[in-house]
């Protein structure tokens, strides 16, 4: 899909400030898919669609999840992680969009899984380290981005996984699975 109609579509999703984001998550994304060798078109149109469903009623996402049979471990976990399963559906079903690559990056954009592509790894790593992100830790990522795809993963997974914990939230499975899978690939 042409990027501005692709745009478009994603703009009346969201709120300017995540429309924002979008375009930062873009223009990252597009960049690592250069810098490591990925398909840029793909790139663009994961990161434009990558939060479409961030604003969707709580309701109609859980409903989604029960009735398209999502994990159901899902809805034990803070609803913030739903957007990305659902998103993938909704993607496909609303816009049309049918490319496989492009709809996991999407799935699998909050939590990561273990044996992620690099399309999947750099929507995640974009996604963290757009240019309008002030995360504490962020200058690191991005300095690791430069040169590194798997370092900038691994640290924004402990980032992130870290900021959880200090709120007492509960970590996703497939966010600890993530986690082991890039230590323990590294020994
Ligand atoms: O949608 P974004 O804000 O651009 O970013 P995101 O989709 O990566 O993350 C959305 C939220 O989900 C963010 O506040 C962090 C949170 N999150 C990520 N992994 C986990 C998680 N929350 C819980 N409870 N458990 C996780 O494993
Ligand atoms: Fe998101
Ligand atoms: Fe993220
Ligand atoms: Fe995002």
């Amino acid at each position: 899909m042409d990027r501005e109609a692709a745009l478009e579509i994603v703009k009346k999703q969201l709120t300017e400030h995540r429309y924002t984001h979008t375009i930062g998550v873009m223009e990252t994304a597009i960049r690592l898919a250069e810098l490591f060798g990925a398909n840029q078109k793909k790139a663009e149109t994961a990161a434009i669609f990558h939060d479409y469903a961030k604003f969707r009623p709580k309701e109609e996402m859980k409903k989604i999840i029960i009735e398209q049979k999502l994990p159901s471990i899902l809805l034990k976990h803070n609803s913030e992680l739903w957007h990305a399963p659902v998103g993938a559906y909704l993607v496909e079903k609303e816009v049309g969009i049918r490319d496989k690559d492009v709809l996991n990056a999407i799935k699998y954009h909050t939590s990561g899984r273990p044996n992620m592509t690099l399309l999947e790894k750099i929507i995640y790593v974009a996604d963290y380290i757009e240019p309008n992100r002030h995360f504490p830790g962020v200058e690191e990522v991005r300095q690791l981005a430069e040169n590194d795809l798997e370092q900038a993963l691994l640290k924004s997974m402990q980032n992130t996984i870290m900021f959880l914990l200090k709120k007492n939230q509960a970590i996703f499975p497939e966010t600890i699975e993530t986690y082991n899978w890039i230590i323990l690939k590294e020994e």
